[in-house]
């Protein structure tokens, strides 16, 4: 019996399901050329989570770490969702119950044309004042006090990125909305995240437990590999396309008269 191809085994469960929630990590938008996080030339192989993504750092230095924002910023203002994104806004195309779970900050799936996009960890396009929450979009303005740090217009309260940092709860209707997801899920995918982050890297082990096929899409093993019915060690931006492929062809063959 040959051996199925796991991109086709993958289509058919998709194509049979009702409920599929996808969790995306920073490897989906590698192929756009953002770095990731734990890569061995990525963001924490330069700087350090504890000064850069937590309220301690950005209070011991904020103007480094707003600096650090502004400059990530600017590399999502200057690259475009690849294949992976636009396969996945595909996938939604086809199977309307999607949901995708992102713990990236970069808003590619959104430009790549995804709707249902829980961003768990926040995005770096918006502000938050980081005394009274609120939120404004659009550039920080350079900051009216002394320091010159971007303020509040409400409180004067000193504006931060609208992200999650480390020890910060997530967004409480997001990530319940999530953990919903993951839980009706038939299919789960988990793509291009090392799992290491809680409590997004759970979510994989919630659909599970409610009997998801759980499905890893990365190039390299990770903490979850060993709890999924498969792993397929391809880049986001090769498998999806060519498994969203494989679902049409379905689809389409399931529409022919027999
Ligand atoms: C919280 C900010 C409650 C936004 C980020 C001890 C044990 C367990 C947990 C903890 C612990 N101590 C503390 C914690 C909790 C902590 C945590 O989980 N720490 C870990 C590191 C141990 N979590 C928190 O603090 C969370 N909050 O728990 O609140 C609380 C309250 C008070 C006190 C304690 C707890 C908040 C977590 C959010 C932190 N914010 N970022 C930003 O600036 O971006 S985390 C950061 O990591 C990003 O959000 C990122 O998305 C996330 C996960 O990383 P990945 O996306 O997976 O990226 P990574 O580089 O790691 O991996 C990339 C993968 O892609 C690799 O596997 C690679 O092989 C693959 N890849 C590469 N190229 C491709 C590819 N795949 C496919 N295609 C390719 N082409
Ligand atoms: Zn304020």
């Amino acid at each position: 019996m040959p051996e199925t191809d796991p991109l086709d085994s993958v289509a058919g469960r998709l194509a049979e399901a009702r409920h599929v929630a996808v969790l995306t990590g920073a490897g989906v938008s590698a192929e756009s050329g953002v770095a990731t996080f734990r890569d061995p030339d990525g963001l924490w192989a330069k700087f350090s989570p504890q000064e850069l993504a937590s309220m301690d750092g950005f209070l011991a230095n904020p103007q480094r770490v707003l600096e650090w924002y502004r400059h990530r910023r600017e590399v999502i203002d200057g690259v475009e969702p690849n294949a992976g994104h636009r396969a996945l806004a595909e996938l939604q195309r086809w199977i309307p119950g999607v949901t995708v779970i992102t713990q990236n900050v970069d808003r590619l799936h959104q430009r790549a044309g995804s709707r249902t996009v829980l961003e768990v960890h926040g995005n770096l396009v918006e502000n938050r004042c980081s005394v009274c929450g609120d939120v404004d979009a659009g550039e920080p303005r350079t900051g009216d006090g002394p320091d010159g740090l971007p303020r509040c217009r409400q409180c004067d309260g000193l504006l931060r990125p609208n992200v999650v940092w480390f020890g910060e709860d997530l967004p409480e209707d997001v990530f319940g909305a999530a953990e919903e997801a993951a839980s009706d899920a038939d299919v789960f995918l988990s793509i291009g995240t090392s799992a290491e982050v809680y409590p997004a890297a759970g979510l994989p082990l919630l659909a599970r437990r409610h009997g998801a096929f759980v499905v890893e899409i990365n190039p390299n093993v990770t903490s979850l590999s060993q709890y999924v019915h498969h792993s397929i060690r391809m880049t986001s931006g090769t498998a999806l396309p060519a498994i969203v492929e494989r679902l049409v062809e379905f689809r389409q063959q399931s529409r022919q008269p027999s």
